[in-house]
Order: C-alpha cells, then sequence, then structure tokens
C-alpha cells in the first residue's frame, strides 16, 4: 500500500514528507520533484512570501544510485522563512479569522494562541505534497500517464477553454501566470486579481486536472473505498481552501436528462471509442479509458486586509481580524497542487492493479494486461 505523511509548519524550520510503499528501480532525481515545486510557487495574485522562499528538495532516505530502494523515501523542504522568526516572538492570535482553522482548533485543542493551529493548517504544507506529487508522477510517466491542470475561473471570470489536445492546452496554462489557456481570459483574470488587491480582499476560483493515458480499470465498483471517484473526492477536497470537487462536469450533468449526459460506446477502427467524456473518465469507481477530469472548487483566501468582524477570545469582546500578510488569489497554486495530489490517487490505484515491489516487477504485469485488455 502507498502511503505518505508530511510534518512541519509554515514557519518552522522545514516540511518534511516521507514515502511508504514505492517500487524498487523507480529511477528519480532531486530535479524532478525541484521542477514541480517551482510550478508551485509561480501565480498572480501570490504575496511576499513567496519572494522569500525559493523551495528545493532534498531526498535524505529511500534513494540509491538514483533509484528508489523500496524503502521508505525521506524528503526534506527548508523554509527560508524560519531565519527572520526563530528569534522574534510573534505575538499571540487570539482574534480567529472566519474561515480559517483559527476558531475551529482553538476550540478543537484548547489553545490560547491560534497561531498553533494556523501554523500547521496552512497552505505552506502544499510544498510537502507537491514533492510527493513529483514522486507519484515519476511513476506514472513509466506508465505513459500524464498529469496537467489549468485554471478554469478566477473570483466568478470564467475562462475560455480552446478546444485543442490536453498536452496543448498544459502548455498553454504554463505559460500563463494565473494557468488559464486563454489569453483573453486570463487578462480579466488578472484584472479581476488586481481590482480585489485595490478592493483589500481576496478571491478563489475553480481549477482542472486532467489524467491522460490512465488505463481502464484502476479502482473498483466493489467496496466504498476502493471507488476511485471517491479516493480523488478525498484527496483532492483535503487541499486547503478546497470546498467542493466534481468528477467531469458533474454539476452541469446533474441539470440535464441521461440521454445529454451519458458517453454513447461505439465501435471505430476495432476499438471502443467514446466521443464525449462527461463522466470525466471513471464510470462505476474505476478508470474507463478516457482522460480522468476532476474539478475543484477553491474557496477565497481567509485573510483579507479589510477586516472582518471576529470575537477576541482573550477577552470575549467584539473585535476585528488583524491582516499581516498573504495572497490575494492562489488558484493557480492550488492547480498545481491538484495535480499532486491525482497523480498521487492514480499512481496508488496503479500500484493496487499491478502490484509488484520493484518497477520491474509492475513493468512485467504490465505487459500481462495490455496483451489482454
Ligand atoms: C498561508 C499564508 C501565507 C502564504 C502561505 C499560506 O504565508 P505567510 O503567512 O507566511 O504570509 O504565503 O503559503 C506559502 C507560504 C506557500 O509556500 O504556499 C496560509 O495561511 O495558508
Amino acid at each position: 500500500m502507498l502511503r505518505f505523511l508530511t510534518a512541519g509548519e509554515s514557519h518552522g524550520p522545514a516540511l518534511t514528507a516521507i514515502i511508504e510503499g514505492l517500487p524498487a528501480g523507480l529511477p528519480l532525481v532531486e530535479d524532478d520533484v525541484n521542477v514541480q515545486l517551482r510550478r508551485r510557487q509561480m501565480g498572480y495574485g501570490r504575496g511576499e512570501r513567496q519572494k522569500i522562499e525559493r523551495d528545493k528538495i532534498a531526498i535524505c532516505g529511500g534513494l540509491a544510485g538514483g533509484q528508489t530502494t523500496g524503502g521508505p523515501l525521506a524528503l526534506h523542504i527548508e523554509n527560508r522563512d524560519w531565519t527572520n522568526w526563530k528569534d522574534r516572538k510573534a505575538p499571540p492570535l487570539t482574534v480567529p479569522r472566519p474561515g480559517h482553522a483559527d476558531l475551529a482548533g482553538a476550540l478543537k485543542y484548547g489553545f490560547d494562541d491560534m497561531r498553533l493551529i494556523l501554523e500547521r493548517a496552512s497552505a505552506r504544507e502544499t510544498a510537502a505534497r507537491v514533492a510527493v506529487g513529483a514522486v507519484a508522477r515519476r511513476l506514472l510517466e513509466e506508465f505513459e500517464v500524464r498529469v496537467g491542470s489549468y485554471v478554469a475561473e478566477i473570483g466568478g471570470v470564467l475562462g475560455e477553454v480552446p478546444h485543442l489536445p490536453y498536452d496543448e492546452l498544459w502548455a498553454l496554462a504554463e505559460a500563463s501566470d494565473v494557468r488559464c489557456p486563454d489569453a483573453a481570459s486570463a487578462a480579466a483574470m488578472r484584472r479581476r486579481i488586481d481590482q480585489a488587491r485595490q478592493a483589500r480582499d481576496s478571491l478563489g476560483g475553480v481549477f482542472v486536472v486532467v489524467a491522460t493515458g490512465v488505463p481502464p480499470g484502476l479502482g473498483s465498483h466493489v467496496h466504498w473505498d476502493r471507488r476511485l471517484d471517491a479516493r480523488l473526492a478525498h484527496a483532492v477536497a483535503s487541499i486547503q481552501a478546497i470546498k467542493g470537487v466534481e468528477i467531469g462536469p458533474a454539476f452541469e450533468n446533474a441539470r440535464r436528462s441521461g440521454t445529454q449526459v451519458h458517453d454513447e460506446i461505439l465501435f471505430d477502427d476495432g476499438r471502443l471509442t467514446r466521443r464525449t467524456n462527461r463522466a470525466g473518465g471513471l464510470e462505476g469507481g474505476m478508470t474507463n479509458g478516457q482522460p480522468v477530469v476532476v474539478r475543484a472548487a477553491m474557496k477565497p483566501i481567509p485573510t483579507t486586509l479589510t477586516p472582518l468582524r471576529s470575537v477576541d477570545l482573550a477577552t470575549g469582546e467584539p473585535a476585528t481580524t488583524q491582516y499581516q500578510r498573504s495572497d490575494v488569489c492562489a488558484v493557480p497554486a492550488a492547480a498545481v497542487v491538484g495535480e499532486a495530489m491525482v497523480a498521487w490517487v492514480l499512481a496508488g490505484a496503479l500500484l493496487d492493479k499491478l502490484g509488484g515491489d520493484s518497477l520491474a516487477e509492475m513493468k512485467a504485469h504490465w505487459e500481462v494486461w495490455k496483451r489482454h485488455a
């Protein structure tokens, strides 16, 4: 079973992740991870913190001669901002920010200073997830599975999505600082972010993660916890600030009739094909050979320059939230984190399907499977 844990706080010395259950013999270099860490740090609308951090991976275990050993893979990312905080005592946070983990965490753990909550709840932790996802992505690449993303909406500005093959769409998104493949929509999204910054406010949005080359038969219909749509929803909803996940255009499908939604099955050139993919690549909790499409809704960042009403828990008196520093919009970065989580779930499902303790063993099983598919 493939699993991972992360540790570390936003302004602590470092973030750590441990991946357990990787097959031995997977080629991996630090740059495979660093490329993904850099992608997460980009994006229009981010705050001052990203000018401080230069995320870089150190692989401290589970790798020998450029290949995984089958032992736990240990990943380490330094927080450069730590040196700015280690000798300074930040004042206690006693006024919870609506929308952040502050209040719920304080009620749960009984802390007077909610910094102890926010430090771990912070989306800084997603750097470790992207590192983990980069390793999952490496495994998927060995089986020709690719994962990419684009931003579909920011603050109510809906992006046009050009009808292009996914690799071309991803390349356009990659060249855009809002990860939007359409230039006019990207400009409108940037204007919306500028407007929110001037209004001392913050924005959310919608991103789409797509995996191509996914073989049919990952996941299973037989049990709730083996349904891959549910595992994807769990993984993507676990990303900080994500409040909604759809497989394909699920909410739009809910407004249409069955004959308008279901992807008809055709036999073309001796192959089963579909002309549409409104199921988002999953039927009965299993991949069906179409691209896997996961859409996610991110709420606006809860730390806003304009104060919101709250209560000072130290005094019980009404108070307004204090602002130190934050992003205006982090949807483009969240899309990269979404890719990491989707890659993670697909890598686990592929390992479940093929089995094996080494990449060579997985590949041998893959060849047998392909002959029968
Ligand atoms: C975050 C608040 C901001 C973000 C941070 C997530 O950090 P700070 O409080 O230091 O200004 O920049 O994200 C990152 C540091 C990152 O690398 O993504 C929050 O409260 O979630």
